[in-house]
């Protein structure tokens, strides 16, 4: 019932002309400011941790894996190859003698693209010269105001040593990157194992203490089990959860990658399996008060990671990862998403490694939520309710920012 002090919203403004309701989705969806809640990007003052430019964007993993499988060249003597001979290579296989259909393909046509730059070059002199004339600071804003991302999560691992002299210096730290912390070092390898517990939860609070991370992430392969016995359960049950529960730090938990399936591609020779989605729902009902924001690799495995989120209000999917950032998967699983979780989701994140590829992996995904969410708005139409602008704006914000910062904000108990 309104209460004569309620605005009701202005019947005026609904939309009930399909084509209208298709244009105002496009226009709120490609107009919102994005949190990225998952990238590899740095801050200009991690010096050369911050990838940035041409030679970056076209040796870019996804990139290198697919130039292998059309050039007779060897990984053995690619890799010793300077970055701007790779890079030219990588330009030469995908860009002139084929058409760059892929998806990271099509994002470097995008990134140069957007920079006014020819996308038809037969070489790369006149955008690589665009780029190494870029100020860096000035650089990251611009390439932040293009792809409307106002603030991206790092991956900060304590364990690389490049990374822990920068922390240990004096650094101040541009406020639009905000820090994760990764624990694959301690979770999936076994060079910290023989510490004791309590070693171990000093050094996480340590760590916390130093970078002050709105999460702490880890990546787990498809036989990923909860409970197990194994090293990796003890630590998550004595160090890292009880650690996320006394600092209220939400997991990040990225499941489903097959490491180094083949090593000699190096980053590029990563896979995925199909992994058991009940190993979440078992950690999630048995620590209902940390949150979980969680994302798995396989195709195979989103539907019932949206089901699992509808037992678990602890549990937020999140994202498109990887393999899965292609425009057909992106829009099935985004449509699977509202369907079953109305807004209760993070639609996606970039995993960006190079500053410009936010722009295309943000203009790319834009157009797959845009398309997702105006289908589910037209299904609600044609069930008998119209929808008003604003609560597209409510709804995309939700998506875009809100859910994550709620998630990194407060505690499950702070909030009942
Ligand atoms: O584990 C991760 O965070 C993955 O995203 C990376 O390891 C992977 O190499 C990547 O860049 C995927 O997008
Ligand atoms: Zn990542």
């Amino acid at each position: 019932m309104i209460t004569p002090t309620e605005t009701p919203i202005k019947t005026a403004e609904l939309l009930i002309d399909t084509e209208e309701l298709k244009a105002q989705v496009e226009i709120v969806v490609n107009s919102t400011w994005v949190m990225d809640v998952h990238t590899h990007l740095f801050p200009a003052a991690f010096k050369g941790l911050c990838l940035f430019g041409l030679d970056e964007l076209l040796t870019y993993h996804y990139l290198t894996a697919e130039a292998f499988r059309s050039t007779k060249i060897s990984p053995q003597r690619f890799w010793p190859m300077s970055k701007t001979d790779q890079a030219d290579l990588v330009w030469k296989t995908l860009f002139v003698e084929s058409s760059p259909t892929s998806e990271a393909a099509r994002g470097v046509i995008s990134v140069l693209d957007a920079f006014g730059l020819d996308t038809r070059a037969p070489d790369l002199n006149e955008a690589r010269a665009f780029f190494n004339s870029r100020s860096l600071p000035e650089h990251v804003d611009h390439v932040l105001e293009i792809a409307r991302v106002s603030g991206v999560v790092m991956t900060n691992d304590p364990l690389d040593e490049a990374e822990r002299r920068i922390w240990n210096g004096n650094i101040s730290i541009d406020s639009r990157f905000k820090s994760s912390l990764r624990l694959d070092g301690l979770l999936n390898k076994s060079d910290l194992q023989t510490a004791s517990i309590p070693e171990l939860r000093g050094l996480l609070d340590g760590w916390i203490k130093q970078i002050s991370p709105v999460y702490m992430a880890v990546s787990l392969p498809p036989d990923f089990k909860f409970p197990a016995d194994d090293s990796r359960d003890r630590l998550l049950r004595e160090v890292v959860l009880p650690t996320a529960k006394e600092h209220h730090l939400p997991m990040t938990l990225m499941v489903g990658v097959r490491r180094g399936v083949n090593p000699v591609l190096r980053e590029a020779g990563d896979g995925l399996g199909k992994a058991d989605v009940s190993a979440i729902e078992r950690l999630c009902a048995e620590y209902p008060e940390v949150r979980f924001l969680v994302t798995f690799l396989s195709r195979e495995n989103q539907h019932e990671l949206c089901v699992a989120a509808r037992k678990f209000r602890n549990l937020m999917p999140f994202g498109c990862w990887w393999f899965l950032n292609n425009p057909s998967i992106v829009l099935e699983i985004t449509r699977e998403r509202l369907e079953l979780l109305g807004q209760s989701f993070i639609p996606q994140h970039s995993d960006a490694r190079v500053l410009e590829q936010l722009i295309y992996k943000w203009k790319h995904a834009r157009k797959q939520i845009a398309d997702a969410l105006y289908e589910s708005y037209e299904l609600v139409l044609n069930s008998g309710r119209a929808v008003a602008p604003e609560e597209i704006s409510r709804d995309v914000t939700r998506m875009f920012s809100e859910n994550f910062n709620e998630w990194v904000g407060t505690s499950v108990s702070e909030s009942d």
